[in-house]
Formats: structure tokens, sequence, C-alpha cells
């Protein structure tokens, strides 16, 4: 059976989420509901990211202890999974055994195969990013050094050790050649190749100025760098080191959904790590872009930071859900505007589909006694509907399983567009007057096209597209693409149709 391993970033615990985490997680929801559609075992995997500096400062600053501030705020990380209806199979938490003991692991595995070394870091450090910077990569503004980003940057110097991520270059790209697929969009790929190409330094991989950190095996002055644990938490909960139990070896290689900011580590450090110690590496990078907040970009300093709850009791949970990615190309940035919501649900979602659920299956309870019978015979119109609809299917299909959500978004909208006009064309209310059978079809036929893009909304907007199967009276066990045919409708029974999508006033 096909698999499908998705993952978002684990998130660091040093402040609630917001709408980019929400983001990314509702990303791989939306691919792991379509993966599930199409018959294939998945596995979704978030979580927490718990340890190093930023996570140990954030503490500091509360009033609690580190132990019990990671506890609180990784609760809200949990609670936002539920709130956003995303369907996971694991929530990963660094600081749990079975991560440190993996995380471990893997340390001892690349030592034995002689990947790391002892010397001394001397650097630049952000801990904003928990990132090393060369001088070239920084601004100096007022005498201090910032990255492009706008993060600090403090002068390091302490006992390290190093993985020899230099050996790795050829190596990667010799992966990448053979795989160019493996990091989307196109993009983000000639990205990771010339920083390659530039040249990789060896990479420091272990910390003594601080404690909240994984222990390295055998020297406890130093604590594990936080990303070197934090990439591990992919293999652990796979069920890492060992790589004969069952979830590994069924689901290995992941598919990594980042924002652009942490592609470097997804895509250079990671892979070289697991080659390092013989593991194959991961089966996609897609690297999506950053929301800003009406043209401004998101930050606590700013105060504009959105609270996904704030965002989702305002506007409805598959509103925003299909707003973010229905808007913007996945993998281009994206500006959250209001005017733009409002937009987008009525034109979309009220409109196109909302509307055309509410007028056929009341005009079938109302004229039809709820019952519509399977067509008799098709027409050129009818036909050439049909197959506009299964040639978008097949469309929506490529666009998923190449992360184009956008794309398969609009495949879904272009059925509905051509289902209106085929409904004004065919103008069921006057053959009610003319020519019963005929209208029976043309329901019969709209009615089919429905439930087809209502599976297909399936993965973006589970509650509402689930009300439209409602109303159909669909089959909890007939909600996935393999009844993605006509043959499989005798009738319609329609039950009770409530308007699915208000318009927003704006
Ligand atoms: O980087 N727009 O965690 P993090 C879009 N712990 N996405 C955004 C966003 C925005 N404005 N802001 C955040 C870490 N994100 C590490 C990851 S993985 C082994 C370790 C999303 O809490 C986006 O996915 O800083 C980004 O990559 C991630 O949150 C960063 O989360």
């Amino acid at each position: 059976m096909t698999t499908f391993y998705v993952t978002t970033p684990i998130y660091y615990v040093n402040d609630k989420p917001h709408i980019g985490h929400a983001y990314t997680t509702i990303a791989c929801d939306i691919l792991s509901r379509y993966h599930k559609l199409k018959g294939h075992d998945v596995y979704f995997l978030t979580g927490t990211d718990e340890h190093g500096q930023k996570v140990e400062k954030a503490a500091k600053e509360s009033s609690l202890d580190t132990k019990d501030f990671v506890n609180k705020m990784s609760e809200n990380f949990k609670n936002l999974i539920s709130f956003l209806g995303c369907d996971i199979d694991d929530f990963i938490r660094t600081t749990e055994i079975r991560h440190i003991e993996a995380a471990q692991h893997l340390w001892n595995k690349l030592n034995d195969n002689k990947q790391i070394y002892l010397s001394n870091y001397e650097g630049w450090y952000s801990v904003r990013d928990e990132a090393f910077y060369s001088e070239s990569e920084l601004i100096k503004k007022d005498n201090s050094f910032f990255t492009d980003s706008g993060s600090p940057v403090e002068w390091l110097k302490e006992e390290s050790y190093f993985f020899k991520l230099s050996l790795w270059e050829e190596k990667l790209l010799d992966f990448y050649e053979k795989y160019p697929e493996s990091i989307q969009p196109k993009t983000r790929y000639n990205e990771v190749i010339s920083f390659i190409k530039s040249g990789l330094k060896d990479l420091s991989i272990s910390r003594t100025t601080f404690k909240w950190g994984i222990p390295v095996p055998n020297n406890s002055n130093h604590v594990m760098y936080v990303w070197i644990d934090a990439l591990c938490n992919y293999l652990t909960s796979i069920g890492y080191p060992d790589v004969y139990d069952s979830k590994f070896v069924k689901y290995w290689p992941a598919t990594h959904i980042v924002g652009k900011d942490i592609l470097r580590f997804h895509a250079i450090y990671w892979p070289a790590f697991l080659m390092a110690a013989d593991i194959e590496p991961p089966k996609k990078i897609f690297a999506h872009g950053w929301w800003t907040n009406e043209g401004q970009k998101i930050s606590k300093s700013i105060g504009n930071v959105i609270d996904p709850y704030d965002i989702i009791n305002k506007y409805g949970l598959d509103q925003i859900r299909f707003f973010l990615f229905r808007e913007v190309p996945f993998g281009n940035d994206g500006d959250f505007s209001k005017n733009a919501i409002a937009n987008r649900i009525n034109a979309d979602l009220s409109n196109n589909y909302g509307n055309l659920v509410q007028r056929i299956c009341l005009f079938a309870v109302k004229n039809c006694n709820s019952l519509v019978d399977v067509s008799k015979k098709y027409t050129d119109s009818d036909n050439e509907l049909l197959k506009f609809c299964e040639f978008n299917f097949s469309n929506y299909s490529n666009y998923m399983e190449s992360q184009q959500i956008d794309k398969a978004l609009k495949s879904i909208f272009e059925i509905l567009s051509k289902t209106n006009s085929y409904v004004d064309e065919q103008a069921p209310w006057e053959l009610k007057k003319t020519n019963a059978n005929r209208m029976n079809d043309v329901l019969f036929i709209t009615l089919n096209i429905i439930k087809f893009t209502s599976l297909m909304l399936l993965p973006i907007i589970p509650k509402s597209a689930n009300k439209a199967l409602d109303i159909l009276n669909i089959n909890l066990n007939e909600r996935n693409f393999s009844f993605m045919n006509i043959k499989n409708q005798n009738k319609f029974q329609i039950l009770n149709p409530k308007p699915i999508f208000p318009r927003i006033d704006k």
C-alpha cells in the first residue's frame, strides 16, 4: 500500500502559537486528508521543540521552572491542533524520554561512523534563530551585527563538538541531482544547490554555556545543539533507534513541510546527518512562504501577531483553512488582510459552492419530494460537464501530490463555476413546467457534481464538505475518492438542506 509520512516543523515553546504555526499544520492536515481519501496509509506528525537557549531564556523570563514552563507551553500547541480540526497520528515533545534516547543514539551512531570531533567554536550565533552565521551573512548596524531578518547575534567562543558537514558536499549534490523533485518549490531547490556549492563548513553541534538540552553521551559538560536534537524527532516518532520497528520500515522517508526560514536545516544539515548515520534522506522537503499582516512583517514587537483563535472565532475554521490556501500559491509569501478574507469567503464559498448546494438541494426537496432518480439519458452538455469534472479531478490529484494546494483548489472552483452556468442554462425551474424527466436528469447530474466537488473539498474544509455530503445523504464509508464515479449513485435522497456558508458582511 502507498504510504505517506508528513511532518510539520516541531514548534519552539518560547511563545504562544500564532497564525504561521497554524498555517503549516493545516497544510499538513490537508495533504494527509487528501492521501487518506486516496486510500493511502498516512502518518502525520507534529509536536514541540523544547530545548535550547531560546526556550531556556523564555522560561527564565516567566516565573516558572523550565520544565513546568515547557509543559505549559507545549499544551498550547497541542490544544491548537484540535482547535484547527487536524487529525494527527503523534504529537512529539523533545523532552520525552523516547526522544532523548533516540537523539543520543543518533549521536552515538554519528560518532561511531567517525563523523564527530571535538574542537573549539568561535563565531556568531543568533539565539532567536538558534543558528550560526558567518560575518558575510550579517548586516552591521550601530556597531552590532544582525541577520537579514533582523535577529541580533552574539559572539560565541567555547569548546564544541563538530559534525563533519564538509565531507557531505559532493554527496548532497549527487543526491539532489538524482532527485531534483525532493526540494520544492524549484526556486528553493536552486537556493539549496547554490548554498551547497558555495562550500560547507563543519557544523558546531554542541554547547557548553547552558544546560537546557540533551546531554552529549559520555561528556556531561556538553548539551546537543538544539537542531540536531530537534531534527531527530522525525525519526523518534516512528520508533528510532529501532530501524526495524514496523512504523520505521513502513513510513520512512518522510515529506517535511516547513517554512522557508528553516529550509537550510532541513535540506542540508538533516540529509547530511541522515546519510552519515546510514539512514535514507527525506523523500521531500517543501518550503512554503511567509505570511505578513496587512502588508507588515508579523512580529511581537510591532504588536500585529495574529492569534489563530481570534481569527477563526471571527470567520470560522473552514473559512480560514480555505482562505490560507486559496488566496496564495503554496510556496509564495502571503498577506493576511480582512478585506481579502471576506472577498474569498463570499465569492468562492458562499456564492460558488454554498449557493449551488443550497439552491439545488432545496429545489429537489420542493419539486421532487427530495428524491432524485438516476438519469436515463445524458445529453451532450451533461457529458461535457462530467468530462470536465473528471479532467479537473485528475489535475486536482496531480496538484495535491505535488503540494500545489492552491492549484488543486482552483481546479475544484472551475468545476463549480461551470456547474453554476450549466444549471442556469438548463434552468430546471423551466423544465419543471415542460419536461419533468429532463428536470430530474439535470438535478441528478448536478447533485453528482456537488458530491464530487464536496469529496475534493474534504481535505481543505472537512466540516463544511461533510455537511454538504450529509445533505446528499452519502454514506460515511463512501466519502473517499473511490466513489468519484456517477455509476456509484442510483438516486439521491436529499435530507434537510441548510445554508453551509453565510456571506460575510464587510
Ligand atoms: O523553527 N508565516 O520553530 P518555530 C508562515 N523549532 N509560517 C510561519 C510564520 C509566518 N509568519 N511564522 C512561523 C522552529 N511559521 C524550530 C523547528 S523542526 C525540526 C524545528 C511556521 O516555532 C513555519 O512553518 O520558530 C516556520 O518554519 C515555523 O513556523 C517555525 O516555527
